[in-house]
């Protein structure tokens, strides 16, 4: 008669326990919904993926996405809008090359209004069918952010209701990290805004550096 090895049996057994385990695991991994609001791991590739995005086919809808390029004085950024600004707030460049500008808040709101820098456009022949998705990615740096700020991506259709999706700010000290969000055009679009909303208590010391603000659609 064949015997059953003790030590065998409870490997089985514990095996068979951690296959129980895994299938709620496994359902809920299964189950869980598209990542459309949260951030990409520090370790996601940043610079050079996301200026491949930019590259064709793939159309880049925003103007002056990486803040290259001046506005109507050395602070603005050209084709972005701006509202309750602190002073000190604007278009920053720690060099000369080319990515160097970014648009950089600093310190605590002064109300409880947040400081807004955003950009519209107009739906035109290279997007805004229903059943497109807008993806947005945006780089973030921090130094002592807190509060609620966001990047948001609105959509207004053509019957004027409007969509909007966000992603929120990871507060702290955050080397520069990527945000990704997406929305899914359910009716003809006539415009999209982004914004980077900020509000914050924060101190004086309080930075938050966006970069490379980019929309595609596919
Ligand atoms: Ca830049």
């Amino acid at each position: 008669m064949r015997h059953t090895n003790p030590v065998r049996l409870s490997f089985v057994l514990v095996a068979m326990f951690a296959a129980l385990l895994m299938v709620p695991l496994v359902g809920a991994a299964m189950s869980a919904p598209a990542a459309q609001d949260g951030a990409v791991p520090d370790s996601a590739p940043a610079l050079a993926p996301v200026m491949a995005l930019t590259q064709p086919p793939y159309t880049i809808l925003l103007s002056n996405p990486g803040f290259e390029f001046v506005g109507g004085s050395t602070t603005q950024a050209s084709s972005w809008d701006t509202a309750r600004l602190n002073p000190k707030d604007g278009r920053y460049c720690m060099g000369i090359n080319p990515g160097d500008c970014t648009f950089r808040f600093r310190g605590a709101n002064a109300t409880s209004a947040p400081r807004t820098l955003s950009q519209t456009i107009a739906a035109n022949a290279n997007w805004g069918s229903e059943g497109e998705t807008l993806l947005l990615w945006a780089r973030v740096k921090t130094q002592q952010l807190s509060g609620p700020s966001r990047v948001l991506l609105t959509v207004t259709y053509t019957d004027d209701t409007t969509e909007r999706v966000n992603v929120r700010i990871p507060a702290g000290d955050n080397p520069y990290q990527t945000l990704v969000t997406e929305l899914t055009l359910t009716k003809p679009a006539a415009s999209a805004t982004v914004t980077v909303r900020v509000k914050t208590g924060g101190t004086a010391q309080t930075r938050l550096w966006v970069d490379e603000i980019i929309l595609r659609v596919e």
